[in-house]
């Protein structure tokens, strides 16, 4: 496996990541520790990365052999991971986009440009609960031909290219419980689809009425190969820190002076760069 088979469909999954138990085991945790229910109501919410960190069960899941080897194949010796690793909790985001969409269509098509989201679905997805992932084939990658190498597209083609998506096929992903998604930030994509008519909505995307198994979790952190286009999409996320809420909190954490000893000896033993979201000069790349 290596990034070829990212830049061809835009996403990849790592099967078998964890087991069932381990999955289960860290519902039940997250449902006790985190206190989730009592969260603004059981509505949707995001829990932060400072909060995430005070919590080896989950910070823990990404520093593991079984994956970092896996990601190391991927994006190479090496890789960068930003330092935010986020829980989104009863979120069932109905709007296409791509992650790294406010950065404009200038130089996300480079074929340096590979960061992608690294996710955890801690449930299998379901035809009214929702609970998984649609993505748009092939949206990753410039239409129309253009050369992959293109730093300056207008945004002008970025309306084009959201016309063009309509007429691309639309992809339920098929994930099981202890997979892991990695998807390109360039790939159009939203949560699939769950029955607000007839469980209700809280808050902006959130399921009302639904019983503690069918209620959604997913973890996710993002990587990098590159480190000009990594700081590039760091950039991007500082950007989004000012509309507060999670990418305010990951500017916060440094993670030099965040990150548990047993994780920074982790990541420098097998060679992961991680990235603090800040804001860095562009100029100097
Ligand atoms: O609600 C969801 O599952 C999608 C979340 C998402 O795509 C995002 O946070 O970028
Ligand atoms: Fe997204």
């Amino acid at each position: 496996m290596s990034l070829s088979y990212l830049s061809k469909d835009g996403y990849i999954i790592l099967k078998n990541i964890y087991n069932q138990e381990e999955i289960k085991a860290l519902r039940a945790y997250i449902f006790k520790e985190l206190k989730v229910k009592k969260r603004r109501g059981y509505g949707e919410t995001s829990i932060h990365t400072s909060e995430i960190l005070k919590h080896k069960k989950i910070y823990d899941l990404f520093f593991k052999k079984n994956l970092t080897d896996k990601l190391t194949k991927i994006f190479g010796r090496n890789f960068y991971a930003f330092n935010t690793i986020n829980l989104l909790v009863n979120s069932h985001t109905p709007f296409w986009h791509r992650d790294s969409q406010s950065q404009k269509e200038h130089y996300i098509f480079d074929e340096s440009y590979s960061v992608s989201k690294v996710i955890l679905y801690l449930q299998k997805n379901h035809n009214e609960y929702g609970g998984g992932l649609l993505i748009k084939e092939g949206s990753h990658k410039p239409l129309f031909g253009r050369s992959t190498l293109s730093k300056k597209i207008s945004s002008g083609s970025s309306r084009l290219q959201r016309i063009m998506n309509c007429f691309l096929r639309t992809k339920r992903v098929e994930i099981d419980i202890g997979d892991i998604v990695i998807m390109h930030a360039n790939l159009w994509h939203r949560a699939s689809p769950a029955n607000f008519k007839k469980f209700g909505l809280i808050k902006k995307f959130g399921l009302k009425n639904v019983n503690d198994d069918k209620y959604k979790l997913m973890i996710d952190w993002e990587v990098s190969k590159n480190h000009n286009t990594a700081i590039f999409y760091a950039n991007h996320q500082y950007q989004r820190a000012s509309e507060g809420g999670f990418f305010y909190d990951a500017s916060q954490v440094d993670y030099k002076k965040k990150y548990p000893h047993r994780i920074l000896n982790y990541i420098k033993k097998n060679n992961i760069l991680i990235l603090n979201i800040k804001r860095y000069k562009l100029e100097q790349l």
